[in-house]
């Protein structure tokens, strides 16, 4: 499944991309779950895990938590935390809830401001880094009378725990006696709004501190919390990162074929086959296969493989004009936090060079809220006006930034009229620019079947809209291994230095980690399953059938019933794996069934995977009655949707109940994990 994104904005929508469940159980013992956030590579600068002593010691008196998965919710609070120190004064830290203890949370006093910026996932379930907050909440926490606060939940409205965290942590508290100081709010990346929700939640928390706690606003001053420093190194020293994934990398201090491996801690591991899956001149998937042997990293059915990514050679050209930092490529700073409660997000001594490839994300689109921030460092007075005209007008944003598409560079560029913004610091790219993140990807082999092997199924995402081409950051990358292990001629949409830092990544090599899912195979094998997935929906149950195959040539298992609903335009064009049904179904015999839907066979009768489960309603019914497992994988605001709508009235026919009844107990196959989707 293509978890990789059009741009930053999208690619949390997606989320990330796009993306999948982030289950939170751990590969790894020792795994310490914190998110995969925008500081992940570098614990933050040796506090404690006394929250109090580190609020103490660096004299804060604001503090943001963030529950955080995927990074949407730690750059708010990095954003929000400077404003309020440029704005108000404010000295704020930011607080991945994973580093610190709950213990002496309670002595947090009134002084102290608190923001808890709470990404939802799965069924209303907190991020990884949150869990521990939360089971401090319900079960340990007593009183928090000193405590003030405001809530913001990040959330998606496609799912049905709608921002159940953001709602959960706002209620809590105050049922703990914490006092709110100013409204609870929400963003929803369904609606795709979350960047403006952010802002007009914002505007409420300003607004209180200004009327109602009756702090003082002063002129914005830029105060960075990390300070840049000319190196004495040049590029060729060997404690030099060319962008390294971390230290480790840079130093090869450890072995770095053994984990645990995890968001801070990649295995590079070789790409060794490729190969085009889609007949068409226009779109294209790529099914790439990483090599295990020699490491112990291992993965399960089901689970999410993470590969990071670096930015295509034509965006770095791109941002590398907006800033004028042509020239300083290869010249080699570090990065000195201002207190130990700033995280340093990446190894240095580094290269400019190596920062801009390797670890900030610029494809993605602008956010108002930046184009507001960097307007102080606008290379003349006209484009600063330019720049907060837009900033400051929601509409104009929408149509002259937003739906255009333009990436940060192209934003820039456009609103200066070609100028570079060569007054920018680096160290305010480094703090305001979102951080590449791993892209996730429904594995799509077995591990009972490909124990050393990992397979991943991408659409590959390049998108002309207007002037503008919008290209996915990973599925790119694949796509030129593709072509180049393969000695194709096609010419890429966009290239890469495959190479990598110090040819590390030579020979298709790239970094990555596993996650694990929730998205699991019965037990029993002979439990029936019926399998939802069109487009690369289809990955994971590729690798679930594969697994049912290995279940009875390896196991000699017995196994169940297993309906298969797939989807794509046409036969010839898009029917992902075709060559390889047959076998399957030869060595599963009569219980594989697979209905395949072409939209695009018949113009005037699309035909989707919910109209073949309306025609085989009754099966499905006596499958269910049979107690059969239901997955959905793939695009989660409009299939995933339609798809339960339509079982919901296959199940209320066949048990001949209200469709409200139906939808109850497909909730309730939710929780008894019967039913399970692995939705972007
Ligand atoms: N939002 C909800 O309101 N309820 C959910 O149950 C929910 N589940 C999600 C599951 C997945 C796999 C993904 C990718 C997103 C889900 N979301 C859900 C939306 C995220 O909360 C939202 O995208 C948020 O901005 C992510 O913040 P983060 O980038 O800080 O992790």
């Amino acid at each position: 499944m293509a978890l990789d994104t059009l741009d930053y904005s999208v690619m949390v929508a997606l989320a990330l991309a796009i993306l999948v469940y982030f289950g939170k159980d751990k590969i790894w013992p020792g795994d310490d779950g914190t998110s995969a956030g925008f500081v992940a590579n570098v614990s933050a600068g040796g506090h404690s895990r006394d929250l109090i002593e580190t609020l103490n010691k660096n004299n804060k008196n604001c503090i943001i938590f963030y529950g955080s998965q995927t990074g949407t919710a730690e750059d708010y609070a990095s954003k929000l935390s400077k404003e309020l120190g440029s704005r108000f004064g404010l000295k704020s830290m930011t607080v991945d809830f994973a580093d610190y203890d709950f213990d002496n949370f309670a002595e947090i006093s009134e002084d102290v401001l608190c923001f808890f910026l709470m990404a939802t996932y799965g069924e209303g379930e907190p991020t990884d880094n949150a869990i521990e907050f939360f089971n401090f909440l319900d079960n340990e926490a007593d009183t928090l009378s000193t405590l003030r606060f405001s809530v913001f939940g990040l959330g998606n409205s496609t799912y049905e725990f709608y921002n159940a965290i953001g709602k959960k942590a706002n209620e809590r508290l105050q049922e703990l006696g914490a006092e709110r100081f100013s409204a609870y709010g929400e963003g929803d990346d369904g609606l795709g709004t979350m960047d403006e929700d952010f802002l007009s939640w914002k505007d409420s928390v300003i607004d209180s501190l200004k009327n109602n706690l009756n702090f003082e606003e002063h002129e914005a001053v830029y105060q960075p919390s990390l300070n840049l420093i000319e190196s004495v190194h040049s590029i060729d020293d060997a404690v030099v990162s060319h962008g390294e994934p971390n230290s480790a990398y840079v130093s090869n201090s450890v072995d770095l074929s053994k984990g645990p491996f995890d968001h801070a801690h990649p295995f590079l591991s070789k790409v060794v086959k490729t190969q085009e899956l889609f007949n068409s001149k226009t779109r294209s998937c790529v099914h790439a296969e990483f090599d295990l042997s020699g490491t112990n990293l291992r993965y399960s059915t089901g689970d999410h493989l993470a590969i990071w990514p670096s930015n295509a050679n034509e965006n770095i050209e791109k941002f590398l004009e907006a800033f004028d930092l042509y020239d300083k490529t290869d010249n080699v700073f570090e990065l000195k936090a201002a207190d130990s409660t700033v995280a340093i997000p990446f190894h240095t001594p580094i290269t400019y060079g190596a920062v801009v490839r390797h670890h900030l994300e610029i494809s993605g689109d602008v956010s108002r809220q930046f184009l507001l921030s960097i307007a102080q460092f606008a290379p003349d007075e006209e484009t600063k006006k330019e720049a907060l005209r837009l900033g400051n007008s929601k509409e104009l944003f929408a149509t002259e930034i937003h739906e255009k598409c333009y990436n940060m560079a192209d934003a820039l560029l456009k609103i200066s009229d070609g100028k570079p913004w060569n007054n920018v610091p680096f160290e305010f790219i480094v703090e305001s620019v979102p951080h590449l993140q791993a892209r996730y990807y429904s594995i799509s082999s077995s591990s009972l079947s490909e124990k050393t092997a990992i397979h991943v199924t991408a659409v590959v995402e390049s998108e002309k809209i207007g002037n503008q081409l919008v290209t996915g950051v990973v599925t790119n990358l694949l796509k030129n291994i593709e072509i180049e292990q393969n000695n194709k001629t096609d010419k890429p949409t966009v290239t890469y230095d495959l190479k990598g830092p110090r040819n590390k990544f030579s020979n298709y090599k790239l970094p990555v980690h596993v996650r694990r899912s929730t998205f699991k195979l019965p037990s029993n094998p002979s439990t029936p399953i019926i399998c939802i997935g069109p487009g690369t929906g289809i990955a994971p149950f590729r690798g679930f059938i594969r697994e049912k195959v290995s279940q009875i040539k390896i196991n000699n298992a017995t196994i169940g019933k297993i309906m298969l609903f797939y989807g794509c335009r046409s036969e010839d064009e898009d029917y992902l794996y075709k060559d390889e049904w047959p076998s399957y179904a030869q060595a599963l015999g009569s219980q594989f069934e697979m209905n395949v839907a072409f939209s695009r066979k018949d113009p005037k009768n699309k035909e989707y995977v919910q109209h073949k489960l309306l025609e085989n309603a009754e099966q499905i019914n006596s499958l269910l009655n049979d107690g059969a497992f239901i997955y959905v994988c793939g695009d989660a605001s409009k299939m995933a949707r339609d798809v339960q709508s339509t079982l919901t009235k296959i199940i209320a026919k066949g048990r001949n109940i209200s469709d409200e009844k139906s939808a109850e107990l497909i909730r309730s196959f939710k929780t008894q994990n019967k039913f399970q989707e692995d939705v972007w």
